[in-house]
């Protein structure tokens, strides 16, 4: 079973759990959300959710960091969901990453669109002269286990700096090759340990845990990490992007 049929199977009792909880509550209803809230089904909208960037920007310097670890810490590291979007036997091969994976990603390139100033594409290459950041950190998954590695990057900041993020910017979609779609705020956004990676302890980053780029979102569960990079996009507005069952802020 690939990742988005057991999103979808895992979703169903999750969301029975969240309606369920929802009505103990005395009868909240559900259908009074705004497309533009993310779903976070009753909790006390974060401040995150209803802010702009502009907002949000004087609260940024003030966010805390997840710990990071040494490299004796390193342990092995289980890949899941989608392993090779560029295995055609599987349901979620991608033409294009397989293109792009057997030309050892020389041409491929992430589109940065929505809310800025300047949308464009950048290559491997344009990304690894930005500054980079390296860090060790611990990955939680939903589905119960943690791991420990060094990713190296790009803050994702600094992209959005550099294609001009407008001011009134709340949200960030990623879009990768294997269909799979995640979003963040712009607090997590800005967050120094939010980077789009491209190594993974000392190499490249392998094609099971995302080549040739994706995101780590550390103070997040795992499912926010998304590999295999295609898009990524600005928005002012709260895109559900389907798999809306599962908790849209899901910090650790
Ligand atoms: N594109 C894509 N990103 C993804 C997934 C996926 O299936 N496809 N799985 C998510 C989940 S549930 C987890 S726990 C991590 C797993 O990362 P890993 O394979 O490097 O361990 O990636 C996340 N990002
Ligand atoms: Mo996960």
């Amino acid at each position: 079973m690939d990742i988005h049929m057991q999103k979808k199977q895992q979703l169903v009792t999750r969301r029975t759990a969240i309606v369920t909880g929802l009505s103990a509550l005395g009868g909240l209803i559900l259908t009074g959300c705004s497309k533009s809230s993310p779903p976070t089904y009753g909790n006390i909208l974060r401040m995150g959710d209803a802010l702009t960037y502009n907002a949000q920007r004087t609260l940024l310097p003030g966010q805390s960091l997840a710990k990071e670890y040494s490299h004796r810490d390193i342990s092995s590291f289980p890949a899941t969901g989608t392993t090779n979007p560029g295995d055609d036997s599987k349901p979620y091969f991608s033409k294009d990453y397989a293109r792009y994976h057997n030309n050892a990603f020389e041409d491929w390139r992430l589109s940065v669109e929505g809310r800025v100033a300047h949308p464009g594409s950048y290559s491997l290459a344009d990304l690894q002269k930005f500054p980079s950041r390296t860090q060790i950190t611990r990955h939680s998954c939903e589905e119960g286990w943690t791991a420990i590695a060094e990713w190296t990057g790009v803050p994702l900041s600094r992209v959005l700096q550099n294609a001009g993020i407008l001011s009134s910017a709340r949200f960030v979609n990623f879009y990768a090759y294997d269909g799979y779609i995640d979003s963040i705020d712009m607090l997590d956004a800005f967050h120094p340990q939010t980077i789009l990676a491209y190594g993974m302890n000392g190499g490249n980053l392998p094609i099971q845990h995302g080549a040739p780029l994706r995101v780590r979102v550390e103070r997040q569960i795992g499912y926010k990490s998304v590999k295999y990079l295609q898009r990524i996009v600005v928005t002012d507005e709260f895109v559900d992007t389907g798999d809306s069952g599962w908790a849209w802020y899901v910090g650790i």
